[in-house]
């Protein structure tokens, strides 16, 4: 059941989110005590949203959590297939209904669907056990025995010991939701357009239904409407619109594709998507967008926020679009795991173009390498899965600077970006390295994602003398590869309020003069495609000497999104003041 679930006149959807109870289980004990059945001593707490800052006890509880809350389910007519989907549980998720074991996923950012077996009682007791817990194997992972080589991924004297600079928020991220489906149902819809070589659009929509029984299969989009018979389980059909308002950043145009399953007369299901008709292609080393070139110009993010932790906060996302807009920005990237399906809503309203990134952030080549790459696959297939029907996602970004310094990293991303191709071939697929000329797994990617900090961790103080390395380096990585560049992480720290002239490292200067250097220098070379600021809000990482107060202050905002000197100064860059 790939379909994001909604209401229709067949369908219906309740959402549990709200305050549910809550209980620890450090010793890992909760199972065999019985808690499926019910928590002995829960207290409450907030979904969606991160356990580690509602109570003080929990800052750096990184085990199993019990979450539990009781269904108040109405009588209203509810289709007979009820579902159970988890937006996203960090890292790992089981769930029981009535102390009936329904089923379990690991991941952390995608959605979990369980099968309830029929209708539920009205006031049937959910428990979901999220497990915290991330290892060598997992992606992300942690606890990588140490090695020089990879030298991130054995980030080993930080608290937590995780393989990334970000903090492991543990918890229900996003919404919990009980989705009632018909028996027989639509369960994929993909929908791809392209330029019909006479001015229009041609929209080509694959149909997956649950069963393979005759049926008739209603399209309707901008105005085009066609009927054919259903045989099999899944379908194809082209709709042409002769004269189409296509999705850009500057009119994000979306249109609604009504899909309908029809017994004779009688209505089997239907389903409502948003469409936006663009088309994307690299050609001569540029990003093209409806064959016109584009410019990728923000940031890399994070979902992250005060309290709510890495939960779902909607207010925040909202303000987060208004200061893209504010700054000039036209995209991002979703550094460093799938986003929430709320938030790429408003860049599908809004027209922010968005490179999405899978979780597999600092992957190291070790032992067990083959075991990472089942996870890479199943989550790469799960975020496309997922995503692939919005208008604002340009891009996949396959991994985050990888450890790729290893023999095996080569058959590594061989084998994930051709099964990621064979899921897409629509979008271009980009692998972000901290590497430089020497990434090896560049050989598999369209466009080279270059994340660079000469001038902060290299070249320190010294903004020109890391700018002439950076130009050679991106020189000498297109000589090699000859692929289109961007540059998908740069920045300094500047702690907010900290100012010198001359501008010296952690001032809001020097973010600011190291900002604007690197711009002038990527913007100059033909072969970049764009430049994505690290970071665009100050964010919570983990206890490190180079991480003041737990943050990582390379954010252009501070955490609670005021503007930095280098916001301005992106403002007038951009051309947004
Ligand atoms: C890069 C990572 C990013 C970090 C950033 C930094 O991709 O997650 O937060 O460096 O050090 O290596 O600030």
């Amino acid at each position: 059941m790939r379909l994001r679930p909604q209401v229709s006149q067949t369908r219906a959807l309740i959402t549990l989110d709200g305050p549910w109870q809550f209980q620890p289980d450090p010793d890992d004990a909760g199972e065999e005590a019985g808690w499926p059945a019910g928590l002995p001593a829960p207290r409450p707490i907030a979904v969606p949203a991160s356990w580690n800052e509602q109570y003080g006890d929990l800052a750096h509880f990184f085990g199993a959590g019990w979450y539990q809350t009781r269904l108040r389910l109405g009588p209203g007519e509810l289709g007979p297939l009820a579902l159970l989907r988890v937006g996203a549980a960090f890292y790992r998720c089981e769930a029981w209904l009535d102390g009936a074991y329904l089923g379990g996923a690991e991941g952390g950012y995608l959605p979990a669907v369980f099968d309830l077996g029929g209708r539920p009682r009205p006031d049937s007791l959910l428990v979901l056990r999220v497990d915290g817990r991330l290892s060598p194997d997992s992606v992300p992972s942690a606890g990588v025995p140490f090695d020089p080589r990879d030298m991130f991924a054995s980030f080993d004297q930080q608290l937590p010991r995780v393989s990334f600079d970000f903090f492991p928020y543990c918890g229900l991220h996003r919404p919990v939701q009980l989705a009632f489906l018909p028996q027989r149902h639509l369960s994929d819809l993909v929908v791809v357009s392209a330029p019909d070589g006479a001015g229009g659009a041609r929209v080509r929509v694959s149909v997956e239904r649950s069963d393979d029984a005759p049926c008739g299969l209603r399209l309707s989009l901008c105005g085009q409407e066609l009927a054919l018979d259903a045989v099999g389980q899944t379908a194809e059909a082209t709709i042409t619109i002769p004269d189409p308002p296509l999705w850009s950043p500057e009119s994000p145009a979306l249109h609604e594709l009504r899909a309908e399953l029809w017994d004779g007369d009688r209505l089997l299901d239907a389903y409502r998507l948003a469409v936006g008709l663009r088309w994307v292609e690299l050609r001569d080393g540029q990003l093209l967008l409806n064959d016109a070139p584009v410019r990728l110009r923000g940031f890399g993010k994070h979902e992250d926020f005060p309290l709510s932790g890495r939960g779902l906060a909607q207010a925040v996302n909202v303000r987060d679009f208004d200061l893209l807009r504010w700054c000039g920005a036209n995209s991002f990237r979703t550094t460093h795991y799938p986003y929430s399906e709320e938030l790429l809503d408003l860049a599908d309203q809004l027209g922010v173009l968005v490179i999405g990134e899978t979780p597999a952030v600092g992957l190291s080549f070790g032992d067990g390498w083959e075991r990472r790459l089942e996870r890479c696959q199943e989550l790469t297939a799960g975020l496309i899965a997922r995503d692939k029907n919005r208008p604002s996602v340009i891009m996949w970004s396959l991994a985050n600077e990888p450890m790729s310094d290893r023999p095996a990293a080569a058959p590594f991303f061989e084998r994930l970006f051709a099964r990621a191709r064979s899921l897409d071939p629509t979008r271009p697929l980009m692998l972000v390295s901290w590497r430089g000329p020497a990434e090896e797994a560049y050989a598999y990617a369209d466009v080279l994602g270059l994340n660079r900090y000469a001038g902060w961790y290299s070249e320190q103080g010294e903004i020109g003398r890391g700018v002439e390395r950076l130009k050679a380096e991106l020189a000498e990585i297109y000589a090699r590869y000859g692929k289109p560049i961007m540059l998908t992480e740069f920045g300094a720290e500047a702690l907010p309020g900290l100012h010198a002239n001359p501008p010296e490292m952690f001032s809001e200067e020097y973010q600011a003069a190291l900002i604007d250097a690197y711009l002038d220098a990527s913007e100059a070379l033909p072969f970049m495609i764009g430049e994505h600021i690290w970071n665009f809000a100050d964010f919570r990482a983990n206890q490190h000497t180079t991480r003041v107060g737990g943050l990582n202050h390379k954010g252009v905002f501070t955490r609670d999104r005021r503007p930095k000197l280098s916001a301005h100064l992106l403002r007038r860059r951009w051309g947004a003041g």
